[in-house]
């Protein structure tokens, strides 16, 4: 059988990618055609992502995708979680989306759960407490000027799949990030709709990952030269939920972490946990591709590590990432550490003043010694909660996947293996575009059925590190037990 091509628009935080994905019986190879940069920017006095400009990166991608891969049947769209667009009545974006980092949720938290409490929504929606929830953004726009024009609530990859396809609807691995669904039907809650005064009519249909978008409009197939038959297919549009897709798992008792920006820990289930404990825990049960469960937390990221790159480099040193993550390597175990999910480190910033801070260190500390308390303190979190998912649903685990961008710093895999008493399997990096390809792949007929094969064959495939818990540096050996 030929190989067959399928494009992947996958957008994260600081930067998006067009990809084609080539898969060529159980061998999926990524190529990326066009790579460009994404951040948010102060405008009108709200933290907003540039999505007309995405679009046109993406446009520009398409082109490229095209010249080099002619034969492309299928897109798929996935990016962040939580932030959406405005449509009038006529579909015309009412303003730059808001980002998820913004601080105006702040004032309307206890508004939302004034209206229904913290137990009652987690007993609806089973979401992890995060300020950003699309719930509590909601609720912010609720008192802005937009409100009473807004004919459509749209998350980002829907609202890109709208502009190249004319289709509107809501891909719910997404939509369970929005507080809005009731996670046990799967479909938007009348109850939380109501108490949140948030009118049904807004938001647009749900639809599965694996199904058909919409063909792409004549007019783009004509500007960027892609087929007039290429077709955008629903994927898990939520990065994280097309991550998971894509963890390498050759056994059931697994745990992931979707390491990137954010670090999303977990285990896979087929139904969710919403007991109180799991609620005080702050874990969440989102929504996966094929209807599992993604029970996992939320954790500090990369993000923590990306922001203080970012201000030495504004303060004109020139940090460079391999050199001081070889220079933390070298640094003694034992260190401070922070806790990463503290509110403090979301809104972007002077990172490693923060850091210095929280972590009781003088402001002398050098970058290096910044950069081994961020990842002590990640890899801390992350045996923290997979330890805390273990024991809230009694799954078993016996390795931790990393995937993402994290799985390529080796220091991380290593201080998760020795804090976790684990084995940490790291890669593929680019398990979100895989995940977003071979759902698409799938849908037509070009991959396997069960995840647990498009696993197999990925584990098969993929480049991947393993990397065993140290003796002298493991401190987890509870995981192993059980
Ligand atoms: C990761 C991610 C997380 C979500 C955060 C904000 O990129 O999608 O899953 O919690 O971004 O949307």
């Amino acid at each position: 059988m030929p190989a067959r091509v399928f494009g992947a628009v996958d957008i994260g935080a600081s930067s998006g990618r067009v990809i084609a994905g080539v898969v060529d019986g159980d061998r999926t190879t990524l190529h990326t055609v066009h790579r460009f940069t994404n951040g948010v920017r102060e405008q009108g006095g709200h933290l907003r992502w540039d999505i007309t400009g995405l679009y046109r990166e993406v446009l520009t991608g398409l082109r490229a995708l095209a010249a080099g891969f002619p034969e492309v049947e299928s897109i798929g769209i996935d990016t962040w979680a939580v932030d959406y667009g405005l449509l009038d009545a006529e579909g015309n974006l009412l303003s730059e989306p808001i980002s998820y980092r913004d601080g105006r949720t702040d004032a309307v938290v206890d508004t939302v759960h004034g209206r229904i409490d913290p137990q009652g929504l987690y007993g609806i929606n089973g979401l992890q407490y995060l300020p950003f929830n699309t719930v509590y953004q909601l609720a912010a726009e609720q008192e802005s000027a937009l409100w009473d024009r807004a004919a459509h609530i749209v998350l980002l990859p829907d609202l890109l799949a709208y502009w190249l396809t004319g289709e509107l609807r809501t891909e719910t691995t997404n939509a369970s990030t929005t507080g809005l669904l009731d996670v046990r039907t799967g479909t938007w809650s009348r109850d939380l709709l109501t108490r949140l005064d948030i009118p049904r009519s807004l938001l647009p249909p749900l639809q599965p990952p694996g199904e058909q978008r919409g063909l792409l409009r004549p007019e783009l197939a004509e500007r960027t030269g892609l087929s007039r038959s290429t077709v955008v297919t629903t994927v898990g549009s939520h990065d994280t939920a097309s991550a998971v897709v894509a963890v390498p798992a050759t056994v059931t008792r697994f745990a992931y972490i979707s390491s990137g920006t954010w670090s999303l820990a977990g285990v896979e289930l087929a139904a969710p946990v919403l007991t109180q404990n799991a609620r005080r825990a702050n874990f969440t049960n989102e929504g996966g591709v094929d209807r599992r469960t993604r029970f996992l937390r939320n954790v500090g990221g990369l993000w923590l590590l990306q922001e203080s790159l970012r201000t030495w480099t504004d303060e004109g040193r020139t940090p460079e990432l391999d050199a001081l993550l070889a220079e933390a390597a070298t640094l003694p175990a034992g260190g401070p550490e922070i806790d990463v999910d503290d509110a403090e480190f979301i809104r972007p910033g002077d990172m490693p003043t923060r850091i210095c801070s929280a972590a009781g260190l003088p402001s002398s500390t050098s970058p290096a010694e910044v950069v081994r308390c961020i990842l002590d303190s990640l890899a801390t979190a992350y045996r923290d909660t997979i330890r805390q998912a273990v024991a809230l649903t009694g799954a078993a685990v016996e390795v931790i996947h990393i995937v993402g961008g994290g799985s390529q710093n080796a220091l991380l895999c290593q201080l998760t293996a020795d804090r976790s008493g684990l084995p940490v399997i790291a890669g593929p990096v680019e398990a979100t575009a895989l995940g977003n390809v071979l759902v698409q792949a799938r849908a037509r007929g070009a991959a396997p059925d069960t995840l647990e094969e498009i696993r197999h064959a990925l584990a098969q495939t993929q480049r991947t590190k393993k990397y065993l818990p140290s003796p002298v540096g493991a401190q987890g050996r509870f995981l192993a037990r059980h």
